[in-house]
């Protein structure tokens, strides 16, 4: 490893303790958005963690207008989705939206998602009685990756 090699190493790994002294209680990873080409709703997945616990109560994208929380389930052997007001994020635990479960549905959509492009994603999580902002960046993907998710 080269001296500026290393620096930047060491860089890396300080911005890491920085951020996790800095009340970034919250992170996100994995996030991408599945998008069906002529459709106004689209799925957003991601796993997220709270180091502390808390809920997600809202998420927001300039991608659409509406983004709601919504749950896939099996209900009298019928695929249903819900809204959910908030999700239970417990201590530490990754939380996961994958296509067929949990997601996020992006709705009314004015610009067509195209894959390659990315989606900023505004988290509202709340820890402890307070909220907080999580911004994600989450790459849009071609539908058939993953898993299928027919909305009405
Ligand atoms: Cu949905």
């Amino acid at each position: 490893m080269t001296v500026s090699g290393f620096g930047s190493f060491l860089g890396a790994v300080l911005a890491v303790v920085w951020s996790a002294s800095a009340a970034a209680q919250v992170s996100v990873k994995d996030a991408w958005v599945r998008a069906v080409p002529g459709q106004k709703v689209a799925g957003a997945y991601l796993t997220v963690t709270s180091a502390a616990g808390g809920r997600l109560v809202g998420v927001e994208t300039p991608a659409a207008k509406v983004a709601e929380i919504h749950e896939m389930r099996h209900e009298n052997g019928v695929m249903r989705m819900r809204r959910r007001e908030a999700l239970d994020l417990p201590a530490g635990e990754p939380v996961k939206l994958a296509p067929g479960g949990l997601h996020i549905m992006f709705m009314s959509i004015e610009q067509p998602l195209v894959a390659g492009q990315e989606v900023v994603l505004t988290l509202v999580v709340e820890e402890g009685g307070k909220r907080q902002t999580v911004e994600v960046r989450a790459p849009v993907r071609a539908a058939g990756a993953g898993g299928g998710h027919e909305h009405h």
